[in-house]
């Protein structure tokens, strides 16, 4: 009953091929067509043709991530309409080729958002960071966004105005460029007055409003999931509170509750994603995968480790960092036993081991920011460890308590 093990694959002009993959003992692969501008329908036979490149790979498409939400329909304007009949066609049509599960966000204009790439960790290796400060440096005196410094400390504005008359400007350009370039699986990027033109167009959008357009999308797109028998996991913002103003309703409990009050059906489901969730010290991951474990259709497994007194964090080995993984999987493993019991057939639930630090060779080849071969193959590694160390465990527990388990 173990976990399916999952890597995120680019599509072909991914530097890390399928084969490369299928060395790292995952079994199932991530991937979306990404040269599909965001909106129009999937067709069919691209869909077949790349689950047949990665089945001749001995592989097996196992989650698409993402079909991109169109801002139209978050905003709930322009061709919105006609973006959710496509989105509809696309779901029709990645069920009717066999693929089971759908990530999606519903994060305003940015997706995943960081401000350092390259951050040099302790042991040489480097990671991908978010610095509260820098953000609030770019809002505030590059941007320049109305009011900006009202959303921000004022320890985190003096520092910000600090950060600002001392760097460089080549070093404002890396950092414009890692903000809002769009990181990747991101399915949008813009040059500053782009950006800025974007942000305005929430300007009346409250969190309220950004909720209610998307349980009228869900609405519509669920029923069709259903029928095609692919289930929807919605991936939580990425960092997991408001940037820019622009309103973020995937990142507590409580929104999780919102969401699948609101939607009851199965096919609304959750890419459970440990450091999205664990970048908010207030998130008790554990306590949500016993709440909502019965949505959890996907799950991205990294960790981040939480800088003391500011919202600042940095991605951590998989197994270090300010998420206890042990208990995570723990929880996971127990979800898998409740459906086990309950009769459901999905129990080897797909994880990818997400961001790895950039290590080894990897400096020697070129990859995605997080997305590196090495590191990320040692965090799968990891975590495969972890899972078969902690299920056996389980499994003792419940046998001497005469309970059932896998
Ligand atoms: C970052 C990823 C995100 C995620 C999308 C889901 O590495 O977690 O790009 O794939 O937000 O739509």
């Amino acid at each position: 009953m173990q976990l399916e093990q999952t890597w995120r694959w680019f599509g072909p002009d991914d530097p890390i091929l399928l084969s490369d993959i299928k060395q790292t003992g995952a079994t199932g692969i991530v991937t979306a067509l990404h040269h599909i501008p965001n909106g129009e329908v999937w067709p069919g036979n691209e869909i077949s043709a790349r689950k047949r490149a990665i089945e001749d790979n001995g592989l097996r498409w196992s989650v698409t991530e993402s079909v991109p939400v169109h801002e139209d329909i978050k905003l709930r304007t322009g061709r919105f309409e006609k973006y959710i009949e496509n989105y509809k066609r696309s779901i029709v049509n990645l069920g009717q080729c066999g693929i089971p599960v759908v990530c999606y966000n519903f994060m305003p204009v940015l997706d995943w958002t960081r401000t350092d790439l390259n951050f040099k960790m302790p042991d040489g290796s480097t990671a991908l960071r978010f610095d509260e400060t820098a953000l609030a440096m770019f809002d505030m005196f590059i941007l320049k966004r109305k009011n900006a410094k009202n959303d921000y400390s004022g320890a985190v504005q003096i520092d910000a105005k600090y950060l600002f008359e001392n760097l460089s400007e080549p070093q404002v350009d890396t950092l414009t460029k890692t903000i809002i370039a769009g990181l990747p699986g991101s399915e949008e990027g813009y040059n500053l007055s782009q950006f800025q033109k974007k942000i305005d167009t929430y300007s009346e959008c409250t969190e309220d409003d950004l909720r209610r357009n998307l349980i009228l999308f869900l609405e519509k797109i669920v029923p069709v999931a259903e029928e095609a028998g692919v289930r929807l996991a919605i991936h939580p913002d990425d960092p997991p509170f408001p940037l820019f103003g622009l309103p973020r309703i995937v990142s507590t409990e409580n929104d999780l509750l919102h969401l699948f009050d609101a939607v009851p059906s199965p096919s609304n489901g959750l890419t459970f994603c440990t450091g999205s969730f664990g970048a908010r010290p207030d998130n008790d991951l554990t306590g949500m995968i016993d709440h909502f474990g019965s949505r959890i259709h996907f799950i991205h497994l990294r960790n981040v480790q939480l800088e003391e007194g500011s919202r600042s964090f940095y991605e951590a080995d998989h197994l270090s960092g300010s998420t206890d993984m042990a208990a995570v999987m723990r929880s996971l493993i127990q979800e898998q036993i409740r459906r086990k019991n309950s009769g459901r057939t999905d129990l080897n639930i797909p994880m990818r081991p997400d961001h790895g630090h950039k290590m080894l060779s990897d400096f020697n080849a070129s990859s995605n920011p997080g997305y590196s071969l090495i590191g990320r193959m040692r965090g799968l590694a990891e975590l495969r460890g972890l899972e078969a160390g902690i299920r056996p465990l389980i499994n003792y527990e419940s046998s001497i308590k005469h309970e059932p388990y896998d």
